[in-house]
């Protein structure tokens, strides 16, 4: 049996990252992946429009400077291949390519406490051992596959975005989308010119916010290149991590005037839908009255947007803005187009899929394909599908009896010593790379001390361990914060509701990107608080 100092599962942003960084500290490491490219969520979902939410400039590591200037980016969001290219540069660069076993999945780890040691179990029948354990399996990785009455009828292809690894053929079909988030407005934004006939099923009306997408001129990366470092500072300090200033101005402490003018300005001159979220204003997500004001103002730009008044009516939503922000351009405009048609489900119910499509209260919708852009299973998705056996029991059967899944700082879990998340569950939504920059430091921080004990104790492996109080602290610390969310007062995924329809408070962090860095930042300072280092 093999054996490592560190393993590392999964081959997208984090895992990378955490491969990098552990390799750097001199450790023999091994990453997992159970695609057979590296990429994560840009090796699974290649569905026609899958791009980036996230500004190029941002969308990547911050920590190599020369790279940062040098590496193309060719649009101002980034295409799929675009991220999946990019993440394989820096495998080659970094020269992490022999580290990582493709095709390969975790399937059971086992935390052996006479060796100290954790025992992997793959796909392939292979057994590792390891003393330190990094999971990067993906928050959003899992597909939703829901129970839709009559799904398994239908005569056509059934695809899904979030399991999209090769060219489908939709021209001249006639093609049904279930769901609405960023994956779906995506997708029929770029199929409609294509497929003959196009119908979106909307249960829940979103509001769509346009970028300012585009090819990127020679000027603008000049200028970017010229105040990186400014730009990762307001990333740091930005709620989702997103190169915008945000401001704490009430938005009912400006006249009516003015925050049109600003909100006029942020639509017409590409922001997206983090900037109204998170930027000229400081209480969107926090004041009803703010909120309901910004939704009059989408309101007002999806009725210039959209011609015909009945697909008007259907997409104009009826809930606040507070779900994870779509942002994209030309959506509304799409709605336009004859073969382009929209259900909402609150004005005329679903009621089935048959053999030949899709069946509503008003009329049946005749399909050669459906596709499910329906979303993930958020947060403990990926780690329901692997058995972790700890100190005192399985992951799942802890996280069954605490009601949602747990962890100390979105990183470490008490019972679990030497296994630490990436965008663990108590993460805050945000930009993923610096997120991953984030905790992928604080972990090797953690490795790093615990490997300088272990060489003042005679090589005796040392067991960092989050415990129980801490957790159970920074537990209560995010459902308190998530107590004022408006983000409460609809269903997403920022509150795991999305498929049960149960409320779970406290399943992210919700005070925001900066205060979260600002938070393990006085950990690392503190000499890591919060986490037991034992023999
Ligand atoms: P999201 O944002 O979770 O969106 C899922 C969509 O699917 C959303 O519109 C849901 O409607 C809809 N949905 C889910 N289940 C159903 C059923 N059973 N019937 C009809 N509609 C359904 O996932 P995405 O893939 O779009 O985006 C995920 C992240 O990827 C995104 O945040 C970016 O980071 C990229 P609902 O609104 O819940 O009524």
């Amino acid at each position: 049996m093999s054996t490592f100092d560190a393993i590392v599962v999964g081959a997208g942003f984090g895992g990378i990252f955490n491969l990098y960084k552990l390799k750097e500290l001199g450790l023999s490491v091994k990453c997992i992946e159970k695609a057979p490219e590296i990429g994560g969520t840009w090796y699974w979902s290649q569905y026609p429009g899958a791009t980036s939410n996230s500004a190029s400039e941002v969308y990547r590591f911050s920590f190599d400077k020369e790279l940062l200037k040098t590496y193309p980016w060719s649009r101002h969001f980034l295409p799929q291949k675009e991220s999946q290219a990019y993440l394989k540069h820096i495998v080659e660069r970094y020269d992490l390519g022999p580290h990582i076993q493709l095709s390969t999945e975790l399937k059971e780890a086992s935390f052996d406490a006479a060796t100290s040691t954790w025992n992997v179990s793959l796909s392939n029948g292979e057994t590792y051992k390891t003393t330190y354990l990094v999971l990067a399996c993906g928050s959003l990785h899992i597909p939703n596959w829901p129970k839709i009455p009559g799904l398994d009828k239908f005569s056509g292809p059934v695809y899904h975005t979030g399991d999209w690894r090769e060219k489908h053929d939709l021209s001249g079909k006639r093609v049904g989308v279930i769901g609405t988030g960023s994956s779906g407005a995506q997708l029929v934004v770029n199929i409609a010119d294509e497929v003959k006939h196009l119908v979106s099923f909307q249960r829940t009306a979103q509001h769509v916010v346009p970028h300012p997408d585009g090819p990127v001129s020679d000027e603008y990366r000049e200028w970017i290149n010229n105040n990186y470092d400014d730009v990762w500072e307001q990333v740091n300090n930005h709620p989702m991590g997103h190169a915008i200033v945000h401001k704490s101005t009430p938005t009912m402490s400006v006249s009516a005037e003015e925050r049109e003018k600003i909100w006029e300005d942020l639509w017409n001159h590409g922001a997206s839908g983090f900037s109204f979220l998170y930027g000229p204003f400081g209480d969107i997500h926090s004041s009803a009255e703010a909120n309901r004001e910004l939704c009059k103002f989408f309101e007002k730009k999806i009725a210039q947007s959209i011609t015909d008044p009945d697909k008007l009516k259907k997409l104009t939503p009826s809930l606040i803005y507070a779900k994870r922000p779509v942002t994209l351009s030309g959506y509304y405009e799409t709605f336009n187009k004859e073969n382009v048609d929209i259900v909402n489900y609150e004005h005329t119910p679903f009621v089935t899929v048959n053999e030949k499509g899709i069946l509503t209260e008003e009329k049946q919708w005749d399909l050669d394909v459906i596709i499910l852009a329906t979303g993930y299973e958020p947060i403990d998705g990926s780690y329901n599908k692997i058995d972790f056996q700890g100190k005192h029991g399985t992951l799942k059967d802890s996280w069954a009896k605490a009601g949602l899944p747990t962890s100390y700082l979105g990183i470490g879990e008490s019972g679990f010593p030497n296994m630490f998340f990436i965008v663990g569950p108590q993460s805050p939504p945000t930009n993923i790379p610096p997120l991953v920059e984030s905790q992928g430091n604080f972990i090797a921080g953690l490795i790093e001390k615990a490997e300088a004990q272990k060489k003042e104790n005679g090589g005796k492996t040392v067991l960092i361990e989050a415990e129980e109080e801490a957790k159970q602290q920074w537990m209560e610390k995010c459902r308190t914060l998530s107590e004022g969310s408006l983000f409460r007062a609809v269903k997403s995924y920022i509150f795991g509701n999305n498929l049960s329809g149960k409320d779970a408070p406290g399943i992210w962090w919700l005070d925001g990107y900066g205060a979260y860095q600002s938070t393990i930042k006085e950990v690392i300072e503190n000499g890591y608080p919060g986490f037991s280092f034992s023999t």
